[in-house]
C-alpha cells in the first residue's frame, strides 16, 4: 500500500495544478491522510467510495438465515446497519480502510502437538487490539477534520460493519477462503478498523481475489467450520466456541478443540501469503507478552477471579471473564492426555461456576479418572447432564 502511495505523490505532484482545480478534494489529501495513518502504525491503508455495494448484506443475510452466527445475536440484532456504510450512516461519501499488523515473531503451529500448552491466539497475547487500533484511528480522525473538515466516525470491530469487505473494496487485500482479509504484503495478521467520512477522498481499486487453488485453510481446521471455501460456521469455530459462546461447549466439538484455550489461528497460520509477512512490521504493543506465548495449562486451571483480573488486565482475554476461560483449559487439559493434571481438575469439581463444573466432569473422564463418587451433591441440571453422559 504504501508503495502505491509513494508512486502515487510523484505522480500527483507533476499534476497537481490541474488536478487540484478538477477534483473537490485535492489528491494531496488523500495522500497526506495515508502518510499520517502510516506515522500512527497503519500499515495497509486504502479509500473506497464504494459506500452502497448490496452485496456484502445479501451475504451476510445468508449467513443469519442459516443460523451460522450461533448465539452471537448482536451479529442480527443491527443487521441493517451492517449491510453497507451508506444503510449505517447516509451521510458518508468515503470510508478510509486501515489494517494493523499483528504478524507472530514465531509460527503459532508450532505448539499444535504440545498438549500441556495452553494456545492463546495471536491476536490476544499483547496488548488489546480495540484499544491499540481505536487509539490510532481517533488520532487520524482528528488529523482529517483539522486538514479537510467533515463529519466522521471511527470503528474497530463491535460497531455494526462489516470491515473485510470494505477493506477489500479499498485495496488492502482480499477476503480469503477462511473468510479473513489476506494481503499480499502481510499475510492473514492485519487488524481492521475504518473510518467513515463525509469526504470525497480519492479511492483506491479493489484487491482482486489471489487464493488461486490453495485450500490449506479449508483442510486445517480442526472442527470443520468451513461448510464450502468463502463460508464459515461460526458455531463450529473455536473461535466462537472458546470466546463469545456461553455454556457448555457442544460435546462433538471438545475433541477438536485441542490445546486451543482462547481463539484459533490455525486457519490463519497456515496461508502461504504470510511468508511476506514481516513481524518487524507489527505494531509493538501487539508483541506476546511472556507469561501469554505458551501458558502451561495446569496454570491456567489454577486461575482465580482475582489472578485472572491481575494476569489479563489489559488483554482482550479480560472480556471474557475467569470461568470461561477455566472452562476452555478443563477442555485443553481433557484433551492432553496429561495424568497429572487430574488433582487440578478434581479441585474444579467444586468450582463455584456449573460451567466449570461441567467441563471438569468431561476432561476427567476423557483421562480416565472420574470418581462416580464425586458426583454426590451436585444440583445443576446441566452438570448432572455431564455427570450423566461422563
Ligand atoms: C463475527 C466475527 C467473528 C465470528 C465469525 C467469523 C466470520 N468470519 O464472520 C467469529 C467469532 C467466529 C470470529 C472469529 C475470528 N475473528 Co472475527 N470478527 C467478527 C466480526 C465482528 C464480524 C464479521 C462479519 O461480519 N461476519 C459475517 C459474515 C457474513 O461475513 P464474512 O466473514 O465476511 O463472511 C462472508 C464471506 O465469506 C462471504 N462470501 C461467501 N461466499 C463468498 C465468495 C467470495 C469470493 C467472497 C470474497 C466472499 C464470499 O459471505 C460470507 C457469509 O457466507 C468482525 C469485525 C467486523 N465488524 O467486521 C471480526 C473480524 C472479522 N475478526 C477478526 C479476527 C482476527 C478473528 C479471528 C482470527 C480471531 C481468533 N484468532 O480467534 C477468528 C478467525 C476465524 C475465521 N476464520 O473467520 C478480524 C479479521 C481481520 C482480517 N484480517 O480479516 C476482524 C475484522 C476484527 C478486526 N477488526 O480486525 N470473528
Ligand atoms: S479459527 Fe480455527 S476453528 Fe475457526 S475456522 Fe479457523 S481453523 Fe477453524
Ligand atoms: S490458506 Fe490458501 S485458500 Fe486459505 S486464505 Fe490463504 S491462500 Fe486462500
Amino acid at each position: 500500500m504504501l508503495r502505491c502511495c509513494r508512486s502515487a505523490e510523484r505522480i500527483g505532484s507533476f499534476h497537481r495544478p490541474s488536478y487540484r482545480y478538477l477534483h473537490p478534494v485535492p489528491d494531496t489529501l488523500t495522500q497526506r491522510l495515508k502518510a499520517e495513518a502510516a506515522r500512527l502504525g497503519f500499515v495497509a491503508i486504502g479509500v473506497t467510495r464504494d459506500i452502497d455495494d448490496p452485496l456484502p448484506g445479501t451475504r451476510l443475510a445468508e449467513w443469519l438465515g442459516e443460523g451460522a452466527h450461533g448465539s452471537m445475536e448482536w451479529m442480527a440484532a443491527k443487521a441493517a446497519w451492517r449491510h453497507s456504510p451508506a444503510a449505517l450512516w447516509p451521510a458518508v461519501r468515503s470510508v478510509v480502510a486501515l489494517g494493523m499488523s499483528y504478524a507472530p515473531p514465531e509460527d503459532p503451529m508450532r505448539l499444535a502437538h504440545s498438549p500441556e500448552t495452553a494456545r492463546i491466539s495471536v491476536y490476544a497475547q499483547g496488548q488489546d487490539y480495540h484499544d491499540v487500533v481505536k487509539k490510532a484511528l481517533k488520532a487520524l480522525a482528528r488529523w482529517i477534520v483539522a486538514e479537510g473538515g467533515g463529519a466522521l466516525k471511527v470503528f474497530v470491530d463491535t460497531a455494526p460493519v462489516m470491515e473485510k469487505p470494505l477493506a477489500m473494496a479499498a485495496g488492502l487485500g482480499w477476503q480469503g477462503k477462511h473468510t479473513n482479509l489476506v494481503s499480499r504484503a502481510h499475510g492473514s495478521w492485519l487488524l481492521l478498523g475504518c473510518i467513515f467520512t463525509e469526504l470525497p477522498l480519492d479511492p483506491d481499486p479493489a484487491s482482486p481475489d489471489s487464493c488461486g487453488s490453495c485450500q490449506a485453510c479449508q483442510d486445517i481446521c480442526p472442527t470443520g467450520a468451513f461448510p464450502a471455501p468463502y463460508r464459515i460456521d461460526a458455531r463450529r469455530c473455536i473461535s466462537y466456541l472458546t470466546i463469545e459462546h456461553h455454556g457448555p461447549i457442544p460435546r462433538e466439538l471438545r475433541a477438536g478443540i485441542g490445546n486451543h484455550v482462547y481463539g484459533c489461528d490455525d486457519c490463519l497460520s497456515v496461508c502461504p501469503w504470510n511468508k511476506f509477512a514481516a513481524s518487524a512490521h507489527a505494531n509493538l504493543a501487539f508483541a506476546p507478552r511472556a507469561e501469554l506465548a505458551a501458558p502451561h495449562v495446569a496454570d491456567m486451571l489454577a486461575l482465580d477471579d482475582a489472578a485472572f483480573r491481575t494476569v489479563f488486565a489489559g488483554s482482550p482475554i479480560k472480556r471474557i471473564g475467569r470461568d470461561l476461560l477455566v472452562r476452555n483449559a478443563a477442555i485443553v487439559a481433557g484433551n492432553s492426555g496429561e495424568a497429572a493434571l487430574v488433582p487440578r481438575l478434581e479441585a474444579l469439581l467444586a468450582d463455584p461456576a456449573p460451567v466449570v463444573r461441567g467441563a471438569a466432569v468431561w476432561a476427567l473422564a476423557r483421562l480416565g479418572a472420574l470418581d462416580a463418587a464425586r458426583s454426590a451433591g451436585e444440583t445443576d441440571p446441566e452438570v448432572l447432564a455431564e455427570w450423566a453422559a461422563a
